[in-house]
């Protein structure tokens, strides 16, 4: 875990040539393709997915935050499973209660719960709010279920909550909440680990990214060999051999990609 860390740590400082603690497009591409050689338009495609605010920058969390989803060991493994999403849809329900009855606007109740005012509720701000606004115990908090909640609360699946997941919130049009009442689609979401099928084209291709990095690491040792056999012992990976590489291994099973989405 440590070692991962570390690994982020200095994958980001090589992007950051500027060192001013964010980084471009044309950054993240050169610095990672330094690394391991990624093709160019898959790297600006998980920069899109950093860059949730269309600002043409990451800093150095969203960067963790993406390395983190690409490398299974950094995924925290939950000990209990929960068969239900009942927590999560009590906890917003209170939320809702709770902004009802202070009469704020979606606006405000997402400044009151952005802790550190830094425009994004995370996980930090979300179990100081718990517990300050809407009395939910230490005990009951944990990190699965606050990663569950996330799961429902976020439309783009981010890790953290953006000022227009409030809004559907309140105006009480979020889908995903309306999905998770019903008991048989909750269950069969937990059945797969409590993925949600989400229409975001970021989503879809954020998970699969995560299967190709779990494919990855569990059949080859080292990220070298993958690349070797992607790039067919040359030293670039262009898109046809990577689909190929794909293909052969199946790393996308289940996602059915169409052509045009991949
Ligand atoms: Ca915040």
């Amino acid at each position: 875990m440590r070692s991962d860390k570390i690994l982020c740590a200095e994958l980001f400082k090589r992007c950051d040539t500027e060192k001013v603690g964010f980084i471009n497009k044309a950054q993240f591409v050169k610095g990672i393709q330094a690394a391991t050689k990624i093709a160019t338009p898959l790297l600006e495609k998980l920069f899109l997915i950093m860059d949730t605010n269309r600002v043409g920058m990451a800093d150095y969390s969203r960067f963790e935050n993406l390395i983190k989803a690409m490398v299974p060991s950094c995924i925290p493994q939950p000990a209990v499973v929960e068969d239900s999403f009942s927590w999560q849809e009590q906890v917003i329900q209170k939320i809702k209660d709770w902004i009802a009855s202070k009469q704020l606007s979606a606006e405000d109740a997402f400044r009151q719960f952005d802790q550190d005012f830094d425009g994004l509720i995370t996980k930090d701000d979300m179990v100081k709010s718990l517990r300050a606004y809407i009395q939910i115990k230490p005990e009951e908090i944990n990190a699965q279920r606050i990663e569950r909640l996330f799961r429902l609360l976020s439309f783009f699946k981010s890790l953290a909550i953006q000022p227009s997941d409030f809004e559907r919130l309140v105006n009480d049009a979020n889908p995903y909440v309306t999905a998770a009442t019903n008991r048989t689609s909750g269950n069969l979401k937990a059945a797969m680990g409590g993925s949600f099928a989400l229409r975001s084209t970021n989503d879809w291709l954020f998970a699969a990214m995560q299967q190709i990095g779990l494919l990855i690491s569990t059949k080859y040792a080292v990220i070298e060999d993958s690349f070797a056999e992607a790039s067919g012992n040359t030293d670039k990976v262009d898109y046809d051999s990577f689909m190929r590489f794909i293909d052969k291994h199946d790393a996308l099973k289940g996602f059915s990609l169409t052509t045009d989405l991949k």
